[in-house]
C-alpha cells in the first residue's frame, strides 16, 4: 500500500500547440484516483498548479513561453519534493513534457538528501535532449532531459545548486525520433538509449531486465516518465506528436509489471496527453489502464503453471 499523491499540471506552453493543458482534467475523469484507491492505496489529490508566469525571466528566442514553463517548473518541483520528502508517491499528471524539469529535479533533490542516486526511465518516441542552441522548434517539452542532466543552461529556471541527474542513469526506450544535433548529444552524454530497433531485436522483458537490475545494484530511485507518444498512435492518438511504429499495447503494460514487481519505482509523470486529438478517451483510459498496472493490477495471482 503507498499514499500517492496526484498532482495536476496542466502545462502546454512547452509543446507547440494548445489541448495538453485539459490533460489533469481527462485522466481524473478515465478514473485515474479510483482505479488506484480500488488497488487498496491511498489517494490524495492536490488538485491542479495554476502558477503565474515567472515574470524574473526576460523572453529567451530559443525558449518558446520561457515564462510560464519556468513557473510550472518550479511549482511542479516543490510539490514533488515535498510530496516524496512525507513519504509519499509523486504522481504527476500532466501537461506537456516540459514538466518534466520540475518533477525530475524534484525527486532528484529528494534522492540527493537521502543519499541514494536517481535512475529515469524515459519512455518516449523522441529523446527530448534539445536546448535552446539546438532545438528546431524552440518548444520546451523536446528539452527536459537536457535540462535535467545540466546540459540547458540558459536561464535560471531553478537554482543554480539543484540536483541534476547524470546521463548515464538516464534510460531511454520507444525513441524513434530523434534531430540530428540532439542525436550528437545523447551520444556524447552517454545517455542509455533502447530505440525501436533494440525493442524489435531484443524484447522488452530482456530491456527491462537490464535496467531493473542496473538500478537495484546500485540501490536507486527509480522515476518514470511516461509520453503518450511512447505508444504506437493505434492505441493512443490522442498527442500533438504522434510518430508511426510505437510500442504496442502488450509492450506498455508488460513495463509496467514488471516495474510493480521489481518495487524500485517513487515517482511518475504523465504526460502529453490531449484530449482535444484524442478518439472518444481512449489515450486517457489507456493511461490509467497502465497505471493501474503499475501499482498493481494483474491478470493471475499465482503462477501461469502449478508446480
Ligand atoms: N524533438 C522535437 C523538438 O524538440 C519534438 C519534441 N516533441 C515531443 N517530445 N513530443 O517528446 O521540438
Ligand atoms: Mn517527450
Ligand atoms: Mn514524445
Ligand atoms: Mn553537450
Amino acid at each position: 500500500m503507498k499514499t500517492i499523491t496526484l498532482i495536476g499540471a496542466p502545462i502546454e506552453e512547452g509543446s507547440g500547440r494548445r489541448g495538453a493543458g485539459m490533460g489533469p482534467t481527462a485522466l481524473r475523469i478515465a478514473g485515474i484516483d479510483t482505479v488506484l484507491a480500488e488497488l487498496g492505496h491511498r489517494v490524495e489529490d492536490e488538485g491542479d498548479i495554476r502558477p503565474l508566469p515567472a515574470r524574473d525571466l526576460s523572453a529567451h528566442p530559443g525558449a518558446n513561453n520561457l515564462q510560464m514553463v519556468a513557473a510550472f517548473a518550479r511549482a511542479i518541483h516543490d510539490a514533488v519534493h515535498d510530496a516524496a520528502r512525507k513519504g509519499h508517491f509523486p504522481l504527476v499528471l500532466g501537461g506537456d513534457h516540459a514538466l518534466s524539469m520540475g518533477s525530475v529535479s524534484g525527486v532528484a533533490r529528494y534522492a540527493d538528501e537521502i543519499g541514494r542516486p536517481l535512475f529515469v526511465l524515459w519512455l518516449d518516441a523522441h529523446a527530448d535532449f534539445n536546448s535552446p542552441a539546438t532545438s528546431p522548434s524552440g518548444n520546451m517539452h523536446g528539452m527536459p532531459v537536457a535540462f535535467f542532466c545540466g546540459e540547458a543552461e540558459f536561464a535560471p529556471i531553478l537554482p543554480k545548486e539543484r540536483a541534476l541527474v547524470a546521463p548515464k542513469r538516464v534510460y531511454q526506450v520507444g525513441i524513434r525520433s530523434v534531430d540530428a544535433r540532439e542525436r550528437d548529444e545523447i551520444a556524447e552524454h552517454g545517455v542509455n538509449v533502447y530505440d525501436m530497433r533494440a525493442v524489435d531485436e531484443m524484447g522488452m522483458a530482456n530491456i527491462m531486465k537490464q535496467i531493473l537490475e542496473d538500478v537495484r545494484t546500485a540501490n536507486g530511485l527509480l522515476h518514470v516518465s511516461l509520453d503518450v507518444d511512447f505508444l504506437d498512435p493505434e492505441i493512443a492518438p490522442g498527442v500533438g506528436t504522434t510518430v508511426p511504429g510505437g510500442a504496442t499495447f502488450r509492450e506498455a503494460h508488460l513495463i509496467m509489471e514488471m516495474l510493480c514487481d521489481s518495487d524500485l519505482v517513487s515517482s511518475l509523470d504523465l504526460v502529453e496527453l490531449n484530449p482535444f486529438l484524442d478518439d472518444r478517451g481512449k489515450s486517457a483510459r489507456i493511461l490509467v489502464e497502465l497505471t493501474a498496472s503499475l501499482f498493481g493490477r494483474r491478470i493471475l495471482d499465482r503462477p501461469t503453471r502449478s508446480a
